[in-house]
């Protein structure tokens, strides 16, 4: 639940200030107006600035290539801001389709929704921005209402993968569980300590479950609360937050607390792969196991290989605890319409048990039985 005022100005002011706003701007979030991104930062943010924004239903498919670039060129667009997911889909279309497009209007990049990979981050700087754009990484959530932890264009300088510090006023930390502080890099619980404008007010229906999930998961300490994000974190030794993906997500391989996210970044730093999910199933000897779910380049086809060299290349990025015990190829993943992988899916198919639960979020609902299919052409 959140406040008409308490969102609409935290929209405004994150709006205004990350996006360095100018008279002339044309600013195109291609998220789906249906989700948070949509609500803050295609209408209300915008909208309450007088900013010219874009609309547009859809999103980047083989059915539609070149179509993004083509709205930039007529449009003259200046902010783009869309998700790693949509950065890699348009990576393995080919870097053709952006090339033959006038795309000088841009001055502005931006991301959100999930960690991008370097690799991604390099591929948007230069062939999306010709070098000359920066790139707002911005770590947020629907319970937010807006942006938290964002680079300042100009004024706070990038590094590829963080969502660098946090906004003016927002006071972010690194905690253990019980509400103590960590050190620089040491990974453990992301929480915002004071209330801001754009804060949600409860869960409507539910309050015990806002309390509960939100405020009491890190214990307060002298009556002080913090917000528990459900994510995890750590910040280096310049103040600069890396975000490692939901708690939630992580898996417990031999002892070792391994996240999603980091296998998956690995993964996808391998030329061949464009996306990875990865979900674990139970093992008798290793208490659980990885299971990834890898969508390929186009100009790679899958085989055991492959397979091995993959997961070798995890073993390199990470460590042995980390190599996958189990790889599928398959060309689609069960994705939300703002692109965020349900691994509550994956990990259904894998255990081989019946998808169960609320499904209405998921994009594509063909996807399903094709991934079901993967185990055949598993190697
Ligand atoms: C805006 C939105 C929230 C979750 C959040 C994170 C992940 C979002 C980033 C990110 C790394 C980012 N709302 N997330 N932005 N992770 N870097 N820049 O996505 O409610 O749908 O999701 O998304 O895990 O908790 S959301």
């Amino acid at each position: 639940m959140h406040t008409h005022s308490g969102y609409n100005l935290y929209t405004h002011i994150t709006t205004k200030w990350i996006f360095d706003l100018q008279e002339k701007d044309v600013h195109w979030c291609t998220a789906d107006i249906g989700w948070i991104t949509g609500h803050s930062y295609i209408v209300s943010g915008p909208l309450s600035n007088g900013t010219t924004t874009v609309m547009y239903e859809g999103a980047p498919r083989s059915s539609n290539p070149g179509c993004f670039w083509d709205i930039i060129e007529k449009y003259g667009v200046t902010i783009f801001y869309t998700a790693p997911t949509a950065i890699r889909t348009f990576i393995k279309m080919g870097e053709h389709l952006p090339q033959t497009r006038n795309l000088s209007s841009l001055r502005l990049l931006g991301t959100v929704g999930e960690p991008i990979n370097p690799e991604a981050w390099m591929w948007y700087y230069k062939v999306i921005g010709g070098d000359r754009c920066p790139i707002v990484d911005t770590w947020w959530q629907t319970e937010t209402g807006g942006i938290m932890i964002t680079p300042l264009p100009g004024a706070i300088s990038t590094k590829p993968g963080s969502a660098t510090r946090p906004f003016p006023g927002i006071l972010a930390d690194v905690v253990d569980l019980e509400g103590n502080s960590v050190k620089d890099n040491e990974g453990a619980y992301l929480v915002i300590r004071y209330p801001w404008p754009g804060m949600m007010r409860t869960i409507y229906g539910d309050p015990e479950r806002f309390r509960r999930n939100y405020w009491e998961y890190i214990p307060p300490k002298d009556e002080q609360y913090v917000y528990f994000a459900g994510d995890g974190a750590r910040r280096d030794e310049e103040g600069y937050f890396w975000i490692m993906g939901r708690v939630d997500d992580v898996i417990n391989v031999s002892g070792h607390r391994l996240g999603t996210m980091e296998v998956e970044s690995a993964l996808v730093s391998h030329p061949a792969v464009v996306k990875a999910a990865v979900v674990s199933k139970l093992d008798e000897l290793k208490g659980e196991d990885i299971v990834a779910f890898i969508t390929l380049e186009s100009k790679y086809i899958s085989s055991e290989e492959l397979s091995q060299e993959l997961k070798q290349h995890v073993v390199k990025e990470i460590g042995a605890i980390a190599r996958p015990g189990e790889i599928r190829f398959t060309d689609t993943l069960p994705k939300t319409r703002s692109g965020k992988i349900m691994r509550r899916l994956l990990k259904s198919i894998v255990t081989g048990q019946e998808i169960s639960g609320d499904t209405s979020t998921l994009e594509d609902r063909s996807v399903l039985e094709k991934l079901r299919e993967t185990k055949v052409s598993n190697l």
